[in-house]
């Protein structure tokens, strides 16, 4: 298990690099060109730019988190081959740089989605919230921006210029059903695949958050049966997965223990976060430790440890604590406390193997 974290880049990030570097275990930070629009190729000067900073520091740029796609391919415009072709160009350049595995999703118009970013706790702290009744009731419209004007910073996949686009895609997606999604993912990976085999950069696709359809578009990653039928498009281990035991975890029919056994071989980035259901299908993100919230996670890492994970793992978004003031759920000190609890059952297991191994 290779530990990294988040980091969305100077100017753009409360965090510093140094306190990154003082996580223990951490070896690399989880990047992206976040000014960079989706379809656009990234400049090389851009990606070296992050790769001699991130390296001053002691750390590596192996993930990068995400390369995010262009509507125009998810639904599948005629435009989007040549979204596709600067696509492969950034997968050869991030290659080039050393970049190892790229995370990215095929949620469309939204990447995430909650009703409130900075809900309160019993114990004061805050945390990212969804709350069903008020997706089902609501114009995404007036939503967005109400969520965007609580928050001085722009959320991943809700930037402000794709956000003006926001009725006509809906619009658009008005023709887009489940399976037109599913042909438009397995053209996109046929190009791109082979790409990433020829360059050994893997890709894994992140699960759709929550793991359900919002606003009427369409979701298809969202289950066991669904991430296999999206391995077996391109049945390749270049095209993996990025498992999110948050994200997946939403919905309480989702197992992600066992999740991890099944798809030992095509996970190549780990997402580690709890998060708590209710009956009427609200949720909130807690801290990692299983008794927290409604996601066994002492399973979840014995069952990475059992199947010998050695790809990347993260700690996903964290709770809001000590009064840090930071991007919703990308403070430093609630998934640094995440980390512990992380590293601390590895070594029970092990430990623990190797004890069983003596008797
Ligand atoms: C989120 C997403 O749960 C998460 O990891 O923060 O924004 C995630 O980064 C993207 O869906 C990956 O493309
Ligand atoms: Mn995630």
């Amino acid at each position: 298990m290779r530990m990294v974290f988040r980091w969305f880049g100077t100017g753009n990030d409360t965090i510093e690099l140094e306190h990154i570097k003082q996580i223990p275990g951490v070896e690399g930070v989880v990047w992206s060109l976040h000014d960079i629009p989706a379809g656009e190729e990234w400049p090389n000067e851009k990606i070296i730019e992050v790769k001699k900073q991130v390296e001053k520091s002691g750390l590596n740029i192996d993930v990068v988190e995400s390369v995010n796609i262009h509507e125009d391919i998810k639904l599948g415009l005629p435009s989007r081959d040549r979204y596709i072709t600067n696509y492969i160009k950034t997968i050869e350049k991030l290659a080039q740089a050393g970049v190892k595995v790229i995370c990215y999703n095929f949620m469309p118009v939204f990447d995430w989605t909650r009703t409130e970013l900075f809900k309160e706790m019993d114990d004061g702290s805050t945390a990212l919230f969804f709350e069903n009744e008020k997706i089902k009731n609501s114009d995404p419209m007036k939503l967005v921006d109400m969520i965007s004007r609580n928050s001085s910073f722009t959320m991943p996949g809700w930037e402000p210029e794709r956000l003006e686009h926001l009725s006509k895609l809906f619009e658009q997606y008005k023709q887009v059903t489940e399976e037109d999604l599913w042909s438009n993912l397995q053209y996109f990976l046929e190009r791109i695949i082979p790409v990433a085999k020829e360059n050994d950069i893997k890709m894994a696709i992140h699960p759709d958050d929550p793991p359900w359809s919002v606003f009427g578009l369409p979701r298809i990653i969202t289950n066991k049966q669904n991430i296999q039928r999206f391995l077996n498009l391109v049945d390749d281990p270049y095209n993996g997965v990025t498992l999110c035991s948050g994200s997946l975890g939403a919905n309480p029919d989702n197992d992600v223990a066992d999740m991890v056994r099944k798809f030992t071989n095509r996970i190549h980035f780990a997402h580690i976060r709890n998060v708590k259901t209710y009956d009427n299908g609200d949720f909130i993100e807690t801290s990692h430790r299983t008794e927290d919230g409604t996601v066994d996670i002492y399973n979840v890492v014995k069952s990475y440890h059992e199947t010998q994970f050695s790809g990347y793992v993260r700690p996903d978004h964290g709770r809001h604590i000590w009064g840090e003031r930071s991007r919703p759920g990308y403070g430093l000190n609630d998934r640094a406390l995440g980390i512990m609890y992380i590293w601390g059952l590895w070594e029970a297991f092990k430990k623990s193997k190797s004890e069983d191994s003596v008797t």
